[in-house]
């Protein structure tokens, strides 16, 4: 008997520690795998569709996440009561949780994910790249440990040279960041990046990289099974951000070449090889002007924009990590994989993008879906629900495919414009925004393009376009006398709608 016997079992029933979209992407692959699903939910989920289409559902608590989400001893005792053998955390919670990994191997389950090793390792910055310094992988020019003494570390910063970014080594997504655009400034920045570390995470470690002022935030889809296989699943363009929340990613890249793209697979499977990496993980690399890429950090979980990777690889990632989680090997090597097609995704929140993306809450009025060639569509509501205060605002991943770039962009406008959402806004028309601008259209920005393209007025202006396109052409066609009671006008205003990038 192999010392691993349980984790060569097939899985056959798997609960799932998450809720809404990722939850019910869950548990679409286990059921087309023959994969019983056990939902959890907090007493503010009880009507939630992921609770109706799982098999069975346990209650885990009262809504704050805290109490409910977040608690791993629960999510245990549901899979104890239920008889499930493996857990699926999805994205968030307790995805990036070693020791609720550990807590999962110790009660003899499987967790869809990496080894608890692996995700304490790439879950402190400082380690990761330590980790990763056994092979040669570009990182950007700092410290390789944390830094203590202020004055050392200040020597430090002038030697690596201006502006200076000091990051916190228990940090993530961005929090605990400080830039530092000179030398007099960089005593005061290091202790609040040290006494801001401290309160955030409990760990006060800081280590100093070279600021790269414009890059392209790209990263890397992989994959390790059991038995020492990783491939990498190309790129993600994740550079549309705005306060470290991506709001459009998309596959492939429009600015890698070949070589690069290559390089920063094979980048990213020696990273996921430094910690033996097991299941679906990401690689994440920033890249500047002069397209040369650094290794910034790993991601121990799925994410949430992996459908990109699935419509241009052909992969469903979560059966593949359900597979590498019963002890299958990958069914394919790296030169199985394909680039087919382009894809790119709209997060669309429950936010205000007119206001400062502030969060909106409320009720779906109107919620009807668009449709059709190339669209995909992964949510976890429906017309009448009310947004949860207590969890992320995101209502919807729309998700689209064409055989290129421009056919994507042409699908994800006209999927926008179908898209029907009342009672709430949302980053729709942010993402029409997107679309239409002339930087992403020829594939010309960074991680600044909400700073530096968008105003709340933007949007107003696009609206105002389209009314004043729709009332001069309305005007002519009644001038025209081609306007009846009923189909022409619908039919000419849609011809209208092709127009507008023109506008
Ligand atoms: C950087 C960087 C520039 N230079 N590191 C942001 C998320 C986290 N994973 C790392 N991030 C960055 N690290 C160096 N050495 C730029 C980012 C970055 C960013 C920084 C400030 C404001 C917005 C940003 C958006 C994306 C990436």
């Amino acid at each position: 008997m192999p010392e691993n016997s349980k984790l060569q079992a097939p899985i056959s029933k798997l609960l799932i520690a998450n809720r809404g979209e990722i939850a019910l992407r869950i548990m679409r692959s286990a059921k087309e795998m023959g994969v019983k699903t056990v939902a959890v939910y907090s007493e503010a989920d009880r009507n939630a569709l992921h609770v109706r289409y799982a098999d069975e559902a346990v209650c885990i608590g009262p809504a704050p996440s805290n109490q409910s989400y977040l608690v791993g001893e629960k999510i245990i005792d549901a899979c104890k009561l239920t008889g499930a053998e493996a857990i699926h955390p999805g994205y968030g919670f307790l995805s990036e949780n070693a020791s609720f990994a550990q807590m999962v191997a110790d009660a003899g389950l499987i967790l869809v994910g990496p080894s608890p090793q692996a995700m304490e390792t790439m879950g402190n910055k400082l380690a990761a790249k330590a980790a990763a310094l056994k092979y040669n992988i570009p990182m950007v020019p700092g410290t390789e440990e944390a830094v203590q003494d202020v004055d050392e570390a200040k020597q430090r910063a002038i030697e690596v040279g201006f502006p200076i970014l000091i990051k916190a080594a228990a940090g993530g997504g961005g929090k605990g960041m400080r830039i530092v655009e000179r030398a007099e400034d960089f005593e005061e920045q290091m202790q609040l990046a040290v006494s801001e570390a401290t309160s955030a995470f409990g760990d006060g470690a800081v280590f100093i990289e070279r600021y790269v002022t414009s890059p392209r935030h790209i990263e890397i889809q992989v994959l390790g099974d059991s038995h020492g296989n990783i491939v990498h699943l190309f790129e993600r363009e994740c550079s549309i951000q705005r306060r470290h929340q991506k709001v459009v990613e998309e596959a492939p890249s429009s600015v890698l070449t070949e070589e690069i793209r290559q390089k920063m697979g094979q980048c990213a499977v020696d990273v996921a090889r430094s910690v033996n990496y097991t299941g679906a993980g990401t690689v994440e690399f920033i890249l500047d002007e002069n397209l040369d890429f650094f290794f910034l950090e790993m991601n121990t979980r799925l994410q949430v924009e992996h459908p990109v990777t699935e419509l241009i690889t052909g992969i469903d990632l979560i059966k593949e990590q359900i597979k590498i989680a019963s002890g299958e090997k990958l069914s394919f090597s790296q030169d199985d994989l394909k680039i087919s097609g382009h894809a790119i995704e709209l997060r669309v929140y429950a936010e205000d993008p007119a206001n400062n993306f502030l969060p909106d809450i409320g009720t779906l009025q109107t919620y009807n879906t668009p449709k059709g060639n190339g669209v995909r569509v992964d949510d976890g509501f429906e017309r009448g629900m009310e947004i949860p205060i207590y969890y992320d605002p995101m209502i919807a991943k729309l998700v689209t495919y064409g055989k290129d770039r421009g056919e994507a962009m042409e699908r994800m406008i006209r999927a926008i414009e179908e898209y029907d959402i009342t009672g709430i806004e949302t980053t729709l028309g942010f993402g029409k925004f997107v679309m239409q601008h002339e930087a992403f259209r020829t594939g010309n920005f960074d991680t600044h393009f909400v700073g530096k393209y968008f105003k709340a007025e933007s949007l107003k202006k696009q609206d105002e376009t389209e009314a004043l396109i729709a009332a001069v052409i309305a005007a002519k066609l009644f001038a025209e006398k081609e306007v009846g009671l009923g189909g022409t006008a619908i039919k000419n205003s849609s011809d209208w709608r092709k127009n507008r990038l023109k506008y």
